[in-house]
């Protein structure tokens, strides 16, 4: 509830602010992308933002698209050139190279790995071009390479996946198998580290680690080699729900009972996700609200009017169990 309040809030604000851009914009943009000025308005009033998104891996990646398609709209005073660069870095770099090259106002982008982006952020930063990462962070020693980072604290997610874990198992020698996100992401550096901390001392144990590149198709499979290998798995921690749904249905092909056999724990919080909660098929599920297009609009905004914006801006997040699920399912927008 109070997140759909904070969020209307920022929609308002970036209307408002989106007004008061004109000016400015006008001034310092060069028009970008060599497009025609809109009908109804001029091409002035427009922040034209190249964003490069990591995928569509995820149901946490189709509801974080959306929400960036669906607030960097015209009407909100955005020309959203968007590119998916199908969990590749390369299309990432060359979508970014792309964009400078176009000349927009403002370049935004979820970094598929962690490292390795130094150069085309010089590039970015030469061409005076703004950057503003969502969601998954850069591993660079240069914070004057991007305006803002906005997303979640996936350190802290992976340690209330572990918390809880730790609260409901130690004590029983739990042997726990991993599905770790794609390798080198941020998100699945930090949730691993995250969930060990948590459990470090305690009797639950990590017998295997693989990822499943946060896909549903590859934590089936991961799933699988690990039943195979091992016949005394008692709980799976999924970096995200589809790898989690992907073990899910592995569980049920080897004959047992995921939620009973196999307790679940994941993180996300989409619908897929909660629906298997709420069923008792996971056991326990911490958010990661992908709804960042509200707060990408707002600062965007604020940047090209040259106003102070926070470096870091923290996502919060909560947990579900499963009786918590079947309560928040019916108002979910995710
Ligand atoms: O958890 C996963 C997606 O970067 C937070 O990426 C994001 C993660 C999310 O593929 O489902």
């Amino acid at each position: 509830m109070g997140k759909n309040f904070r969020r209307a809030g920022a929609a308002v604000l970036a209307a408002l602010t989106a007004t008061a851009l004109v000016a400015c914009s006008s001034e310092q943009a060069p028009q970008g992308g060599g497009e025609s000025p809109a009908e109804g308005g001029s091409a002035t009033d427009t922040i034209v933002l190249g964003f490069s998104q990591v995928g569509a891996e995820s149901g946490w990646r189709a509801a974080n698209t959306k929400s960036i398609q669906d607030t960097l709209t015209k009407e909100n005073g955005f020309d959203l050139k968007f590119s998916d660069a199908q969990q590749k870095q390369e299309n990432q770099i060359q979508a970014i190279r792309s964009y400078i090259q176009q000349q927009v106002d403002v370049i935004a982008f979820s970094p598929v790995v962690e490292t390795g982006w130094d150069a085309v952020l010089e590039e970015a930063k030469a061409a005076g071009i703004p950057v503003i990462l969502t969601d998954r962070a850069v591993d660079s020693d240069d914070e004057s390479l991007y305006e803002s980072f906005i997303g979640s604290d996936f350190v802290l997610e992976g340690e209330m996946a572990g918390e809880w874990a730790k609260e409901q198992y130690d004590g029983e020698g739990y042997k726990v198998v991993e599905l770790q996100g794609t390798t080198g992401a941020a998100p699945a550096i930090d949730r691993k580290t995250g969930f060990e901390s948590a459990i470090a001392g305690s009797d639950l144990e990590i017998i295997d680690s693989q990822t499943g590149n946060f896909t549903r198709t590859e934590g089936k499979q991961v799933m699988e080699g690990f039943l195979q290998k091992h016949d005394d798995i008692d709980l799976v921690f999924a970096h995200n729900d589809d790898m989690g749904l992907g073990a899910i249905e592995a569980i049920e092909a080897a004959g047992k009972v995921p939620g009973e056999d196999i307790k679940i724990i994941t993180i996300d919080a989409v619908k897929d996700g909660m629906q298997a909660l709420a069923d008792g098929k996971i056991n326990y599920i911490v958010e990661c609200n992908p709804l960042l297009g509200p707060d990408l609009a707002e600062i965007a905004e604020k940047v090209i009017a040259g106003e102070e914006v926070q470096k870091r801006i923290v996502v919060e997040d909560q947990a579900f169990d499963q009786e918590a699920a079947k309560e928040a399912l019916p108002d979910r927008q995710y």
